[in-house]
């Protein structure tokens, strides 16, 4: 019976340490749908219709985005559905640190 409970002890430790990782991880690598609506190359931003952002517990809406890299906007052209990241950024609103196109 010890040797169960014992068990039992270690399976909750476990989970109690996994868990937590597991659903941060998740957090770092989501990314959201979003379809490019207008890129403003001389500012360094795109406008996007985005859905759900769910690191940044945004709902859907079409807005601007900072972009990290100048680079990024020359992957996408207006109309595109591409799949990116976006977080916090430090100057204010929010910045683009990862996009692709889907194809
Ligand atoms: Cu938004």
């Amino acid at each position: 019976m010890k040797a169960v409970l014992r068990a039992f002890a270690w399976l909750a430790l476990a989970a109690s340490l996994v868990l937590p990782l597991s659903v941060h991880a998740a957090d770092k690598v989501a990314l959201t749908e979003g379809t490019v609506k207008r890129i403003d190359a001389a500012s360094n931003r795109i406008m996007l219709a985005h859905g759900p952002i769910e690191n940044l517990f945004m709902p859907p809406m079409t807005m601007m985005f900072n972009v990290k890299d100048a680079a990024m906007l020359k992957k996408v052209k207006d109309g595109d559905k591409v799949l990116f990241r976006a977080e916090d950024d430090v100057k204010g609103g929010y910045v683009i640190v990862s996009i692709q196109v889907v194809k």
